[in-house]
């Protein structure tokens, strides 16, 4: 076990923050929280919006590295998404640089290559370096966090590892999902690697488990030393005989985003 390291996880009330609270700390990382929201059960936690770029220049002090969570995960106006995803992901950028912070783990998201044709049993997974095709205007912040990272690299020297999550949820929910679904588990073993490699310059990797329907290229993510353990399959039964096959005729099914491309689910607040 490598000695613990601070790490600032930004996004801490979230869905993944949330697991990942759970789930970091046994990999020997300390962590430092950061929400737009109060956590009732984490006293310590940093309120802090992203637009506040003094707050987030005292949370990112003293850090050895970021995991960069915070934002909005679904549609939303470009205004909204400019705000929050765009100029958010900036400032804490611009923070790290001023603060000398080597490394950030930014959650990039499948929905950065959401419009991708999906591949076919037979066809090869999709590599990192398919070219961004957004679903979304969420999907176009993380293509903007995605280039955001390589410049930083390029001129600064802050390496980044961008991961374009999956499904990070306990199970599978549905049939897409089981290409997609990164399990809680493999999501701090992948944040684990991507936080201890060595020499990541900005890398891009897909956050998914073994999945034994999987449609991505693991293999930058094990380049890391990711190694993961779950495969959604034994929920594919269940899934399969309630919802049915995945239909390549079904607009909703054809591409990587799946809904997002179609009918994205829209963030509420
Ligand atoms: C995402 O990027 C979203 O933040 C999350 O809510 C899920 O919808 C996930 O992608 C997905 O594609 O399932």
């Amino acid at each position: 076990m490598p000695a613990p390291r601070t790490v600032l996880l930004t996004g801490a009330a979230g869905g993944i923050g949330t697991l990942m609270r759970d789930l970091l700390p046994d990999h020997g990382h300390a962590l430092r929280l950061l929400d737009v929201r109060p956590i009732e059960e984490e006293p310590d936690a940093i309120t802090a919006d992203l637009a506040d770029r003094d707050a987030l220049r005292g949370a990112v002090r003293g850090v050895d590295a970021i995991i960069h969570l915070a934002g909005i995960p679904l549609e939303a106006p470009f205004g909204k998404i400019l705000g929050v995803n765009i100029e958010g992901t900036y400032n804490l950028y611009e923070a790290a640089r001023e603060e000398g912070v080597r490394r950030i783990v930014f959650a990039s998201s499948n929905h950065a290559v959401g419009c991708t044709p999906r591949p076919g049993d037979d066809d090869p997974l999709i590599p990192v370096d398919t070219p961004h095709r957004p679903d979304t205007f969420y999907g176009l912040s993380k293509c903007f966090g995605e280039d955001l990272a390589q410049l930083y690299w390029d001129k600064h020297g802050l390496e980044t590892v961008s991961v374009r999550i999956g499904s990070c949820l306990p199970e599978p929910t549905d049939v897409r999902m089981l290409s997609i679904w990164l399990s809680p588990g493999d999501c701090a073993r992948l944040f684990h690697a991507a936080l201890t490699a060595e020499h990541v310059g900005h890398t891009v990797v897909y956050g998914s488990s073994a999945n034994t329907r999987l449609w991505w290229d693991l293999s930058t993510a094990r380049a890391l030393g990711y190694e993961p353990r779950d495969d959604s399959e034994p929920y594919a039964g269940k899934l399969i005989a309630e919802q049915g096959e995945l239909d390549s005729g079904n607009p909703a099914h054809a591409r990587l985003g799946g809904e997002f491309v179609t009918d994205p689910p829209i963030w509420p607040y």
